[in-house]
């Protein structure tokens, strides 16, 4: 794992020594934002039109906000008009590869190049900052879009619908207040609470992270005995939001980033929503729970040098979920 500086590579971890032991997660740099008619929209530069076939994901399937991508695609009908490359799950020393050999591992399926940074420095030859994924490229521009999974999605939400005639709305305008704190806390304390509570180098650190992440864990479970969805009846980006570190939580956080206090399956309520969502059409294929195991452990050899995959727990994600 490294970073990019003035477009060459460096191999370094995450720096938690000048953070008291903290993992603190970087600023997503390309904020361009794809819509209808090509207009700009919240941030970055205008000339990003919805158009079928111009645009390509790049994806691991290990992570959950690349993950929120993947079902946006898949929910939104996307499939047909947005292409797809898959990294690689081993994330070693040169960062995601486009590696071919692991079954579900695609390759750079537009240019064919050695590396996810080599996109990066394709967008911009001298960019510094971490090479993540999810990125969205412009095969028109030659450029990168957007890699900030919380922003992509909420494009794929509405910016094909007249391409695709799917006008589904995850972020419908009179839920948006509303939604904005509960994606904040569990932003916070879950989908990035996991990270803080294992990439923690100080006892602190660690504590200051894993209790938020049960308390939160609890408030959920109490709000879905009273809420088919986090915002009542609707399903809405909240949910898939959340979904994409519930379905990760019991074969790699509980162990890999010691959020050990109960598994998802230990909560009635947040367990049978899990299922719900997975078995909602067009997501269980997103879910490639081999890339998922494979790649947090055998890739962060600061908490698993040895890089011995463990057991896991295999609960039965299609079992009836009974909700609704
Ligand atoms: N804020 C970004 C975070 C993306 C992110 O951190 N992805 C991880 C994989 S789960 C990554 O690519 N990490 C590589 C690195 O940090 O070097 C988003 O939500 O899109």
């Amino acid at each position: 794992m490294g970073l990019l500086v003035d477009g060459k590579w460096q191999d370094k971890w995450y720096d938690t020594d000048s953070s008291g032991g903290k993992f603190e997660r970087s600023e997503s740099k390309f904020r361009n934002w794809i819509t209808a008619d090509g207009s700009a929209g919240p941030s970055g530069e205008d000339g990003f039109a919805a158009e079928s076939g111009r645009y390509h994901l790049y994806v691991s399937y290990a992570c959950p906000w690349a993950h929120r991508a993947l079902i946006f695609r898949s929910l939104k009908g996307l499939t047909d008009h947005i292409g797809l490359s898959v990294v690689h799950p081993e994330m070693l020393g040169d960062g995601w590869t486009f590696d071919t050999d692991y079954d579900g591992a695609t390759g750079d399926r537009l240019f064919d190049l050695p590396f996810a940074r080599d996109i990066y420095t394709r967008a911009n030859p001298t960019f510094t900052g971490r090479v993540t994924v999810p990125i969205l490229w412009d095969k028109q521009r030659e450029t990168i879009v957007n890699n900030e999974s919380a922003e992509i999605i909420r494009m794929l939400n509405s910016a094909f619908n007249d391409i695709t005639g799917n006008t589904d709305d995850y972020w419908p305008q009179e839920l948006r207040d509303a939604i904005a704190p509960v994606n904040d806390r569990i932003y916070d304390t879950l989908n990035n609470g996991v990270y803080k509570s294992g990439f923690a180098t100080s006892q602190k650190a660690y504590d200051e992270a894993v209790h938020p992440l049960f308390d939160t864990l609890d408030w959920l479970e109490d709000r879905l005995s009273r809420n088919r969805y986090l915002m009542g009846d609707q399903i809405t980006e909240a949910d898939w939001r959340l979904f994409t570190t519930l379905v990760r939580f019991d074969k790699v956080y509980h162990t890999h980033f010691k959020c050990n206090r109960a598994r998802i399956t230990d909560y009635p309520n947040l367990w049978a929503y899990t299922r719900e969502l997975y078995q909602w059409d067009g997501v269980a294929e997103t879910v490639n729970f081999d890339h998922i195991v494979h790649h947090y452990y055998y890739s962060h050899d600061n908490i698993n040098p040895n890089r011995i995959i463990p057991i896991n727990p295999d609960p039965d994600f299609n079992a009836p979920h009974g909700r609704g």
